[in-house]
């Protein structure tokens, strides 16, 4: 049986992950998995798992481990037979252990973003509170200013973008990756990339998937 390609993507608030993300499941037809989405879908859907973690999230503060890995888990073995990525998730070296104890990863993206940069988008990210759907009025604005494209309802800015709670944010991501990133460092998986500009990243990121998933010619270039 050809071999499955498993794939993490991480970086802090506001690098792009989500962006990045979208656009290499497009191309390579992975199977993508976001924590945050799944969280804040549970959130907006009122399930139980929503309103245990709805306190964290709207604080911009990291979810408990056990919490996490109860919820991420299950939503894996489901994707059992495919090849996927995961944007968010692992986060903490708990969550990469239990991770790693189930799956055997073969690439990690780490985004490294200045953070003026982030600062700069995340001041301009603009949210549906009710779905999580997120805009930027530069990089990808909603048709009508403040207003979601789907429902017609008015965008909000978060708290926790503002430049004092993005600064302590950044910090406590800072902290609690580094060991993430040198685990998978040591395990000879991780890929960093630096830049201001995600689509001049992207080039760089999508040439290495090609090599990579050339060599394990599984499900590179099916669709979902
Ligand atoms: P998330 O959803 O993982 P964050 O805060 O880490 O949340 P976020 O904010 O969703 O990540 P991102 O995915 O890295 O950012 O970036 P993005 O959404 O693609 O881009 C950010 C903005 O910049 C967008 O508006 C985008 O359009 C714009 N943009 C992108 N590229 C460019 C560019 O080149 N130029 C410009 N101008 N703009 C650009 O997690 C949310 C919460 O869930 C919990 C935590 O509470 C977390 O805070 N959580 C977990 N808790 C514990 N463990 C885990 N594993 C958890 N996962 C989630």
């Amino acid at each position: 049986m050809a071999k499955l390609f498993r794939a993490a993507i991480m970086g802090p608030p506001g690098s792009g992950k989500g962006t990045i993300s979208q656009r290499i499941a497009e191309s390579f037809g992975l199977k993508y998995l976001s924590s945050g989405h799944y969280l804040r879908d549970s959130i907006a859907a009122n399930t139980e798992a929503g309103m245990i973690v709805r306190p964290y999230v709207d604080r911009g503060m990291l979810v408990p481990d056990h919490v996490m890995t109860r919820l991420m888990l299950p939503r894996l073995e489901q994707l059992n037979g495919h090849s996927w990525l995961l944007d968010g998730f692992p986060r903490t070296v708990a969550q990469a252990q239990a991770l790693n104890s189930l799956y055997h990863i073969d690439m990690v993206i780490s985004l490294n973003i200045p953070y003026a940069t982030l600062s700069e988008r995340l001041s301009d990210r603009w949210i549906h509170p009710a779905s999580g759907r997120v805009y930027n009025m530069g990089f990808n604005p909603p048709q009508v200013q403040g207003k979601d494209d789907i429902t017609g309802e008015p965008l909000i800015q978060h708290d926790d973008d503002k430049p004092e709670a993005l600064m302590a944010r950044l910090r406590h991501y800072k902290d609690v990756a580094k060991p993430v990133i040198d685990l998978y460092k040591s395990q000879g998986v991780l890929h960093s990339f630096s830049g201001t500009d995600t689509d001049k990243i992207w080039p760089y990121i999508n040439s290495l998937l090609s090599t990579k998933m050339q060599m394990q010619p599984s499900e590179a270039h099916q669709t979902q």
